[in-house]
């Protein structure tokens, strides 16, 4: 058993946009951080994960930097963000930055020296290919819609950008670029920065560049074996290992189309790349073969196996990260759980779910006061320009049903986990005493902070217990994992085993009352609840339990 801080803490996203406005102007920043930050103590995070605050033009809200080394003007400034850390440090919470080196902003002066010319000498910190046949260099679709070719007039050649036209893909072949990148991380760490998170770390090494298998009458295909855990990967991560994450910081990629194989080369302890990886394969579970917004239902036992395949695929040779939501996916109680009548009870099905894994917990903020999706009347209030590009793609272009457009946006859109986080019932949520720069959930008067810390039941309160096990139960963070009932349709149980402690988690993914029935050879009459989001009877018997909607569970052996 290989023990480690990082393992043994739980992760808390801050996306600053939406968390609190302190100056009125309608949009998040670091000062509002630092007010909450006794709220984030009190919760028991370790760990805070700040989405971008560089300097940005905001095509992508900070994912397109135009200034690695520098504050978002909206965010505050550098003297702000040095406070911030300070103030975390003093209360003994770490700072994770994310860390956005696939591409940068097309105003990085990187960028802007690299259009002027061929023979700019930053023309090779990116990638520039000419066109064929008077069309894109290949049939690669952006992330974000359309080709993943720009074309670029002053020097006639097109740039590649995997995302927004604004995110033009940085070239890794290039060590002078490399070098820049750590130096600047280094830099970074020299400030005090305790760990990165990686935006789409796995995209960074590219395999060549023709075109891509399509599918019948379609536009562009997706590129994704052409850029997706590419030939020199390990290779740079090894590398930015050396040369910067050796120094002790923790560190966790973003790594969609990763299998567990592949994961245990990204984070296996003898490796000397990363320490976790999100992997994406249980995001994928509720959509057809469309994509993202080919929407499908969920079923438990997809779930449940995808699960087990990573908690025993990863035991003892690499790590889990455990979210079920952040800031690019609806939120989890509405995609996994209930978000009306049960809202409250299963969100603590849910977080019982992901708190009790072999792996590191990463909350997403107003996860833990059960914030929902929201439903916006029309295209005009949504902000996100995956959500504008795809709207715009499939019904301005396509001439697509707008009604089904828009219910996959309700479903899938990525402003669902984007707007303001709600912390109490005044205007605005207490978000801010401006206007939002994107509307809040209309359910705030009921979901909020507020609410939430008054009331000793609230899901705050249980996330609250939920962290303090994990520190006092070494099981939680160790146990192997092993998974009963493979088959049933409603119920989701396992044990956690370390030494001599064991665990047993039952979960009811449904509103449905199923019975839970103990398999003969686990019978042990000597258990305690540890916690539960139900009255438990005082002295309980697991054998045979007639289960509540959503109801979960978790016994300790004696
Ligand atoms: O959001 C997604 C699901 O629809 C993904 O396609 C997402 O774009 C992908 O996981 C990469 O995400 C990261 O990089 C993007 C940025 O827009 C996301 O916010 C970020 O998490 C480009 O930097
Ligand atoms: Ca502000």
């Amino acid at each position: 058993m290989d023990q480690s801080w990082w393992k043994e803490s739980v992760v808390y996203q801050i996306y600053p946009r939406s968390f609190k406005d302190s100056n009125g102007d309608g949009v998040g920043d670091l000062q509002g951080i630092v007010e909450k930050l006794d709220y984030l103590k009190e919760l028991g995070v370790d760990i805070i994960w700040l989405s971008p605050v560089y300097k940005s033009p905001n095509d992508d809200n900070g994912y397109d930097v135009s200034d690695y080394q520098d504050i978002m003007d909206e965010f505050g400034t550098m003297a702000d963000w040095e406070h911030l850390i300070q103030e975390m440090h003093d209360r003994e919470m770490k700072l994770m930055m994310d860390l956005v080196v696939n591409h940068s902003s097309d105003e990085h002066h990187w960028f802007l020296e690299a259009k002027k010319s061929k023979d700019n000498p930053y023309r090779n910190y990116y990638i520039w290919r000419k066109g064929k046949d008077g069309k894109e260099p290949t049939n690669w679709e952006s992330f974000f819609s359309g080709s993943a070719w720009e074309y670029d007039e002053t020097t006639d050649e097109y740039f590649l950008h995997l995302f927004s036209k604004k995110q033009p893909d940085l070239n890794w072949e290039n060590a002078k670029l490399r070098k820049e990148v750590y130096d600047m991380m280094n830099w970074w760490i020299d400030k005090g920065v305790d760990g990165f998170r990686m935006d789409v770390i796995n995209l960074i090494s590219k395999a060549g560049y023709q075109d891509a298998r399509n599918m019948e009458g379609k536009k562009y295909a997706s590129g994704a074996e052409y850029f997706f855990n590419g030939p020199k990967i390990h290779e740079y991560l090894q590398e930015m290992n050396k040369e910067v994450l050796s120094r002790g910081v923790v560190t966790v990629g973003e790594t969609p189309g990763v299998d567990v194989e592949q994961a245990k080369l990204y984070t296996g302890s003898d490796r000397n790349e990363l320490n976790m990886v999100f992997q994406f394969e249980h995001m994928d579970l509720d959509s057809g073969p469309g994509g993202k917004w080919d929407l499908r239902p969920l079923k438990l036992k997809d779930l449940r196996d995808n699960f087990t395949k990573w908690q025993k695929g990863l035991e003892g040779e690499g790590w889990n990260s455990l979210y079920l939501n952040n800031h690019d996916q609806p939120r989890m109680v509405s995609r996994f759980g209930n978000d009306g009548k049960y809202r409250v009870e299963s969100a603590k099905m849910l977080a019982t779910f992901l708190h009790t894994l072999q792996g590191t917990p990463y909350i997403y903020q107003g996860e833990e006061i059960g914030m929902t999706n929201v439903k916006f009347a029309s295209i005009e209030e949504y902000k996100d320009i995956e959500t504008l590009n795809m709207y715009k793609e499939k019904v301005n272009e396509n001439n697509e049903d707008e009604a089904k457009v828009m219910e996959s946006i309700y479903v899938k859109g990525r402003d669902n986990a984007r707007t303001p986080v709600q912390w109490n019932a005044s205007e605005h949520a207490g978000f801010t005493t401006g206007t939002p720069w994107i509307a809040v959930n209309p359910n705030y008067k009921e979901v909020n902070v507020e609410q939430a810390v008054a009331d000793p039941d609230s899901i705050f309160h249980y996330y609250k217990k939920l962290i303090k096990l994990r520190k006092e139960n070494e099981v939680i963070v160790y146990g192997a994992y092993d998974v009963l009932l493979d088959d049933h349709e409603q119920i989701y149980a396992y044990t956690r085993t370390l030494k001599k402690e064991k665990l047993l988690v039952i979960l009811n993914f449904t509103d449905h009352r199923p019975e839970f029935k103990l398999p003969e050879d686990m019978i042990c009459r000597d258990v305690e609840v540890l916690i539960s989001n139900y009255e438990q009877p005082e002295e309980p018997d697991v054998t045979s339990i007639k289960l509540r909607p959503y109801e979960a569970v978790v016994y300790k052996y004696r």
